[in-house]
């Protein structure tokens, strides 16, 4: 039992080591990590239960067709964060509006943001999906929570993380002390300590994009590509690997060294993600393993959101990579 380090043991005995922690973390991360094994059974069995699978009909906030594992990573996270009293609010990307809590609504601290299910195109056809979240204080406590109050920088995050639904589910978060993966285990039912401090490897061993916008891009990130694509240097040996789940290639490469990006271009000057539950979570656990995230010019932790929706440019990986793309980015600016 020594070695099996579960999720609440872990954060159990830093709480410990954390001055003034109240346990209030603990009990939230446990929560956020119960939806999550509830979302991975779904998704296991997905294909077994038409009532999982294919699109509900509707559309998001987003404009995007909603899949019925969408509603159901929405709705069970949003229940189970709703009795708890040190959370006040929650900005979901299923949800136009921010949803304030029954129990913390007025008094609890925590803000918590959250993709639900990213990768919701890949559902059906079995390929990796994944949950974002991101929580961050609140200076509010006693009234409502407000749509300002998550329009904060993202170096305000007191934790981030995702949880990734593939050959096996893992959850990797930071709470600024380095980046930490635990894998499910299916017959326990508990996540375990499997990657005690993870590190980004300064390898480009895979770069991550929709070679299909390329016609869209502009001549800083054609130049980009055309440098890690040369096979010169540390590019020898660097594959395109593109999943299309932000969540699996943000994972691959953090594990194995790699950029992923999704650039403003000619169509989408402002990108396709989200700042507050893609960008500014990722941006975190990135640059805890040592890694970076950028607009292409400005570092993603330090851009406040104008919306709950907000969209930004995303260079996310190796510092190397992601310090060349704005270089060669930087003749591309007005
Ligand atoms: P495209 C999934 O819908 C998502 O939000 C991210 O997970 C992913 O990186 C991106 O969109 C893929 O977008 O335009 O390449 O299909």
């Amino acid at each position: 039992m020594a070695g099996l380090v579960t999720l609440s043991r872990y954060v159990l005995q830093r709480e410990r080591d954390v001055e003034g922690a109240t346990g209030d973390f603990t009990l939230l991360l446990s929560h956020l990590a119960l939806a999550m094994k509830v979302v991975s059974r779904e998704v296991a069995r997905a294909g077994l239960l038409d009532a999982v699978l294919g699109k509900t009909g509707d559309t998001n906030v987003q404009g995007e067709q909603v899949a019925k594992l969408d509603v159901l990573a929405n709705d069970l996270l949003i229940e189970v964060l709703s009795d708890l009293p040190m959370v006040a609010a929650i900005a979901s990307e299923e949800e136009e509006h921010i949803r304030h809590t029954r129990a913390g609504r007025l008094t609890g601290k925590y803000l918590i943001c959250f993709d639900p299910l990213d990768g919701s195109s890949n559902i059906d056809v079995n390929v990796t999906i994944g949950t974002i979240f991101s929580i961050r204080r609140r200076e509010t406590v006693g009234v409502e929570a407000t749509p300002e109050d998550f329009l904060r920088p993202g170096t305000e995050q007191v934790a981030a993380g995702y949880c990734v639904y593939g050959s096996s589910t893992m959850l990797v978060f930071t709470t600024g002390q380095g980046v930490v993966g635990f894998t499910l285990d299916p017959q326990v039912g508990e996540f375990i300590l499997s990657h005690p401090e993870i590190r980004i490897p300064d390898s480009c061993t895979a770069w991550s994009a929709n070679v299909g916008n390329a016609r869209h891009w502009l001549p800083g990130t054609l130049a980009f590509q055309e440098t890690v694509t040369s096979g010169e240097g540390r590019y020898k040996r660097t594959s395109l690997r593109y999943v299309g789940t932000l969540v699996a290639d943000f994972h691959r490469n953090l594990l194995q060294g790699g950029v992923f990006f999704y650039p403003g271009d000619r169509k989408s000057p402002r990108g396709k993600l989200r700042l507050l539950y893609e960008a500014h979570p990722l941006a975190f656990v990135a640059e805890q393993a040592g890694g970076k995230a950028t607009d292409g010019t400005r570092r993603i932790m330090e851009i406040a959101g104008d919306g709950l929706h907000t969209r930004v440019p995303l260079i996310l990986g190796n510092s190397h990579e992601v310090e060349l793309f704005d270089r060669f980015t930087a003749a591309d600016r007005p």
